[in-house]
């Protein structure tokens, strides 16, 4: 189906401006997304009309909060095809959703001696908890090498998993070079040496179709503000049974059954993992970011991105002197890539100034830019409000700072 570009960009007011006085072209969307007006809206209702605390007021206000609170949950549950509510779990965001299992399992599960399996295409939000975990638990980490291409190296994958691999966590989509991993082979292979798998999908979320059931991955993270949601939420999806053995994270209130001096008991599923006044006008703005994606239609919008991903690359390669990094043959609407002889930092700030945002840097996936021998990349990452008009404006760009420095 071709979708409406015009009419879903006139949904994102934040698109409609100038930057140095040319209009906006927005590709840094794999940072974060901009919001749709429905999304804006509903945390501006929430706000003006029904602000109260949630699951323990007995007056109208607050039980209207917490079941438009619930109602987000239930949409989470039906976005990734969850078995249950229970499991959802309404974080900060994918780094808290990571921490909070890393925390857990480092006082539940991790053993001195036992292994951690991470890729060396991680984003550091998915490479620090691990470590920390390793410190506290005297657990090992161990990493899945990359090829040159951006994907992968399965066969070693195949040889890290051992008897001692007590989880593996890995990236759906990676940040830093758009590769889309295997993840539905990597699942069982560590599941058949007993490891749990934890699946980060901060990336996926916006573009993929996502079903736990089908992967059957222990847990899921993402965060809403890379899908048009807010920022500040996200979610942890975790089996139930292994939900129900995991010790709480935060201790405060909402995650307590009972509090007495002696010792306390801890909340069912999934409040136990809850503690604290949860950020409601994020959930609410989640739940409105489902709707508008669910509206669309999520494998329309992974079309849309295809054909843009396609552009950019063919427009880019006839430019010459591009080094592309991250070749991945299943990859995402990411671009990263290298202007020779121009550092990717000069060449970001002459395309800000004529009013084109991507990101130059590591991506907060140092590893990658040690492993590629670079300081950094240019990366364009596309939404579904992205156009090829854009991306000729981009290509222009580009042309402009290969005269300024070449
Ligand atoms: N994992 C991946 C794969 C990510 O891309 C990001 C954020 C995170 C985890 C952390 O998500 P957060 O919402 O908790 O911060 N990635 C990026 C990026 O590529 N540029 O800025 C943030």
């Amino acid at each position: 189906m071709a979708l409406d570009i015009k009419n879903i960009r006139a949904q994102f007011p934040a698109l409609h401006q100038e930057v140095h006085g040319r209009p906006l072209v927005y590709f840094d969307n794999a940072a974060t997304s901009q919001k749709p007006q429905m999304v804006i809206d509903a945390i501006a209702h929430y706000y003006n009309k029904e602000n109260s605390n949630i699951h323990r007021g007995v007056h109208f206000l607050s039980q209207q909060a917490t079941d438009k609170y619930e109602v987000a949950r239930e949409a989470v549950r039906r976005f990734i095809n969850a078995d249950a509510i229970e499991e959802i779990i309404i974080t900060r965001g994918t780094t808290e959703a990571i921490n909070l299992v890393a925390s857990c399992l480092s006082q539940w599960l991790f053993k001195e001696g036992d292994e951690i399996i991470i890729s060396a295409i991680e984003h550091h939000s998915n490479i620090v908890p691990w470590q920390m975990a390793c410190e506290r638990s005297g657990a090992v980490l161990k990493v899945i090498p990359v090829l040159d291409s951006g994907e992968l190296d399965m066969d070693a994958y195949r040889n890290l998993l051992n008897d001692k691999t007590k989880l593996v966590a890995v990236n759906h989509i990676s940040n830093a070079l758009g590769t889309i991993n295997p993840v539905e082979e990597m699942i069982p292979l560590a599941q058949e040496k007993g490891a749990l798998v934890l699946i980060d999908g901060a990336q996926s979320a916006p573009h993929t179709d996502i079903d736990v059931q089908a992967l059957n991955c222990d847990f899921y993270c993402f965060s809403a503000h890379k899908m048009y949601g807010p920022t500040g939420v996200g979610v942890l999806h975790g089996k139930k049974e292994i939900l129900e053995k995991m010790p709480p994270y935060h201790g405060g209130g909402e995650m307590i059954k009972e509090v007495k001096f002696e010792g306390s008991t801890y909340n069912d599923l999934p409040f136990k993992f809850e503690g604290g006044t949860p950020n409601i006008a994020g959930g609410i703005g989640l739940e409105a970011s489902i709707r508008f994606i669910e509206e669309i239609g999520i494998e329309n919008i992974a079309a849309q991105e295809a054909e843009l991903l396609a552009y950019a690359t063919e427009k880019l390669k006839e430019t010459g002197g591009i080094r592309f990094v991250g070749e991945a043959k299943n990859k995402a609407g990411v671009v990263s890539f290298l202007i020779e002889g121009i550092h990717p930092y000069d060449a970001g700030t002459i395309l800000d100034k004529l009013g084109i945002a991507i990101r130059t840097g590591h991506h907060c996936a140092q590893p990658v830019m040690d492993r590629f021998d670079i300081p950094g990349t240019m990366r364009a990452s596309f939404a579904v409000y992205n156009t090829k008009e854009e991306i000729d404006v981009f290509i222009e760009g580009i042309h402009k700072v290969k005269q300024m420095f070449g």
